[in-house]
């Protein structure tokens, strides 16, 4: 492990072009399950897969069961950024990082500094009305009872990209275009299993592309440095 963290400090402190691309293995060592890991939301006891109930078919069938999921597995209160969001913060500042490439949807690392976050999969601290679109605080909806309605009686949602919806257009254009420019692509805490996200890592053109995360991924032999450890931990040594 060492030997690796070293390589990958190196890599660090020679580029000033570094584009981080996560998901839900960054958030786990503040408190949020993931999906997939052992402790994730995929084998915890619930009526349907997460899958499912973030879809977007599932929340116009059944908002109140969406809601109920919502706010006891998605909305975890007093969560703080960890050594691995703190770290990219740095590294934006420090003028080394371009920009952060996530698929998580806890705020995390904007709670942590950085600036130039690409959320591929939305926010939940953002909310609007599934019918006029018009704005909500998300506290109500993270918060409060039963499903959450708009002065004009549609349904208050996250602004997150439910399953069968379509990313934002402007944001995956953006992405591609830091990846493609990237000399060093930091991929950290994801499984590499959802499209169309994970199919970003195509783009990439480099020779220093280096996935951190604790489980093989799909692309473990596609990397030019492949670290199975904790990314709080490799982080907080880089
Ligand atoms: P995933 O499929 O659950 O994969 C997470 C990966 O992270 C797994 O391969 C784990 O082995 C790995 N991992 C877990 N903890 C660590 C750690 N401490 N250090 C390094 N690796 C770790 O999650 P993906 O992000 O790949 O899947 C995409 C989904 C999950 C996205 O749509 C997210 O919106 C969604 N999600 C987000 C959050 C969040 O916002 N925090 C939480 C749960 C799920």
């Amino acid at each position: 492990m060492e030997e690796k963290v070293a390589r990958l400090r190196e890599m660090v402190r020679e580029s000033d072009n570094i584009v981080f691309f996560g998901g839900a293995g960054v958030s786990t060592e503040s408190g949020i399950p993931d999906f997939r890991s052992v402790d994730g939301l995929y084998n915890q006891k619930w009526k349907y897969p997460p899958e499912t109930i973030l879809s977007h078919s599932f929340f116009e069938r059944d908002p109140a069961e969406y809601y109920r999921f919502h706010r006891e597995k998605l909305v975890i209160d007093g969560v703080k950024p960890n050594r691995a969001h703190l770290r990219l913060a740095e590294l934006e500042a420090e003028g080394k990082l371009r920009a952060v490439i996530t698929q998580n949807i806890d705020g995390l690392h904007q709670a942590a500094g950085s600036r130039n976050v690409l959320e591929l999969h939305g926010s939940i601290l953002r909310a609007y009305c599934s019918r006029c679109r018009r704005p909500y605080p998300a506290e109500k909806m993270n918060h409060g009872q039963g499903v959450p309605r708009c002065v004009c009686g549609g349904i208050i949602r996250p602004d997150i990209v439910l399953y069968e919806e379509p990313l934002d257009d402007d944001v995956v254009r953006r992405a591609v275009d830091y990846i493609r420019k990237a000399e060093v692509l930091i991929i950290g805490g994801t499984s590499l299993n959802v499209y169309p996200a994970a199919g970003l890592i195509n783009y990439y053109k480099g020779d220093k592309l280096v996935l951190v995360n604790l489980s093989e991924t799909p692309y473990d032999n596609y990397a030019d440095l492949v670290i199975h450890e904790k990314i709080g931990e490799v982080f907080s040594q880089i």
